[in-house]
């Protein structure tokens, strides 16, 4: 394997999306994937999902009704996702710089950009790139501690983020076309970033020696 086109060809034939939705992430491009991208810090998936159904339970999962959310409420919807004070406080406070720099959401989504999301507590750069890639429908490919491991396994070490997440994009980029051709249909960059993404993470999950 020499680049990331090779590694997304590799994937591809496992068929690890099967029971995804189109994107990968649930709820792509609403507000409920900034929600998931700052809960799924440093927890598993199935610990986001609980918080999330908590938030949804409450009526908290919008920008206007979290930025003015009951503290001590929020923190116990989000108790199943860890760091509940902290998680708590820093989605609160996102929220209405949000809603202070851009209004409301269809706004900042299309107008928010990586160095403002980088200048909010709590958000670095892989859940920055979740924001833009998952919320935004922006091509930022997302880069994770299982892209590190599953390209460490394959002889490859990265001096940083950035360098790993522009390999990973560069081989999908120089290859646009015959990805196009292979799924026979017309299919976005963005949404080749989400399925990329997506399907290192569902490998890396299956395959949890490698
Ligand atoms: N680790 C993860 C996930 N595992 C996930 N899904 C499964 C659907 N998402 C959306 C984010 N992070």
């Amino acid at each position: 394997m020499t680049n990331s086109y090779e590694l997304f060809l590799f994937l591809k034939e496992k068929n690890l999306l099967e029971n995804s939705p189109l994107h990968w992430w649930p709820n792509y491009g609403t507000f409920e994937t900034v929600v998931g991208a700052i809960l799924t810090q440093n927890t598993k998936w199935t610990n986001v999902e609980k918080s999330l159904q908590n938030l949804h339970q409450y009526n908290l999962i919008s920008l206007e009704t979290l930025s003015h959310a009951h503290l001590p409420l929020l923190i116990q919807a989000i108790t199943p996702s860890g760091f509940k004070n902290q998680k708590a406080t820093r989605l609160k406070v996102l929220c209405q710089n949000i809603q202070h720099t851009f209004g409301d959401f269809e706004t900042f989504q299309e107008e928010v950009s990586r160095t403002w999301l980088l200048k909010q507590k709590g958000i670095g750069e892989e859940t920055a790139d979740a924001i833009l890639c998952y919320a935004c429908k922006k091509e930022e490919m997302i880069v994770d501690k299982y892209t590190q491991k599953l390209l460490h396994s394959f002889g490859f070490e990265f001096e940083s983020y950035e360098e790993l997440k522009q390999w990973c994009e560069y081989g999908i980029n120089e290859n646009f076309d015959k990805i196009i051709q292979l799924y026979g249909y017309e299919i976005t960059l963005n949404q080749l970033y989400c399925r990329f993404h997506g399907k290192i993470v569902e490998f890396m999950k299956q395959n949890p020696r490698v």
